[in-house]
């Protein structure tokens, strides 16, 4: 096999692993932290540290996959990583955790595993407009300064405010891409932060989802099939 040949059926990483990594290449670049955590979590740390309430719908057995005793479970979102962190280090702190996390879901946009990243920022005076100016940068950076997008005001237990941001299609229809807010300050409390003298920023991307858009792809199962025909397309 001549040099070529050997270069072309060279393998490559995965488009979901690639659009992971330069997410968090793009937040390292901004000065963010990487922090990592397990993928089996407790209900202390994926739940409770996050003022979702022991009624929320999110707990549920049929959308959370517990493990034996049901306080063991395969973390929903990569926030409990950040709850370690904020139990580690007081502010200022900047970190970002992403990986894989998993929800009882599958049809053509969920998946039973899918991937994530997520940024928190917590100093004095963290503010919504430093939140926009961030999350402007990020979208920017991701589908170009052309892209036209807007904030519309929303709701999760760890952030209030909480916004979603959508960007505007080529067909002129609005198209989530990610969550956002001012961390909840019963969050930073339940991690000894003083929420009178320090607050913070976050966000979340689901990495399959933004992929999905950026490259066109319809059904979130293709990325799965190990199909070598769909996969050599993001070489
Ligand atoms: C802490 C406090 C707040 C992270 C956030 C979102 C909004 C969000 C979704 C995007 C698509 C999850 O993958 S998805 O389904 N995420 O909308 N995530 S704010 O907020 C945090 C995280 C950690 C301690």
């Amino acid at each position: 096999i001549s040099p070529p040949e050997l270069i072309k059926d060279r393998g490559s990483l995965h488009p979901i692993n690639h659009m992971k990594d330069s997410i968090m290449n793009l937040l390292t670049s901004y000065g963010f932290e990487i922090v990592d955590g397990p993928e089996i979590e407790t209900e202390e740390f994926n739940f409770d540290m996050l003022n979702i309430k022991k009624s929320h719908p999110a707990r549920q057995m049929h959308d959370t996959f517990y493990i034996e005793n049901k306080s063991n479970l395969l973390r929903t979102h990569t926030s409990p990583v950040q709850i370690r962190g904020m139990l580690e280090k007081k502010p200022p702190l900047a970190f970002i955790s992403g990986g894989k996390v998993y929800r009882k879901d599958d049809d053509a946009t969920h998946l039973p595993m899918f991937h994530q990243v997520e940024g928190i920022y917590v100093d004095e005076n963290v503010s919504f407009a430093q939140l926009k100016d961030l999350i402007y940068k990020i979208i920017y950076s991701l589908f170009g300064e052309d892209v036209e997008l807007r904030f519309r005001p929303s709701y999760f237990p760890f952030t209030e405010p909480s916004a979603e941001v959508d960007i505007l299609s080529k067909e002129g229809k609005w198209l989530e891409i990610l969550g956002c807010g001012l961390v909840n300050p019963i969050v930073l409390d339940n991690c000894n932060i003083n929420s009178d003298k320090y607050s913070g920023l976050a966000f979340g991307l689901g990495i399959e989802r933004i992929a999905m858009l950026k490259h066109g792809v319809t059904d979130i199962r293709e990325f799965y099939k190990s199909n070598l025909d769909f996969l050599s397309q993001f070489k």
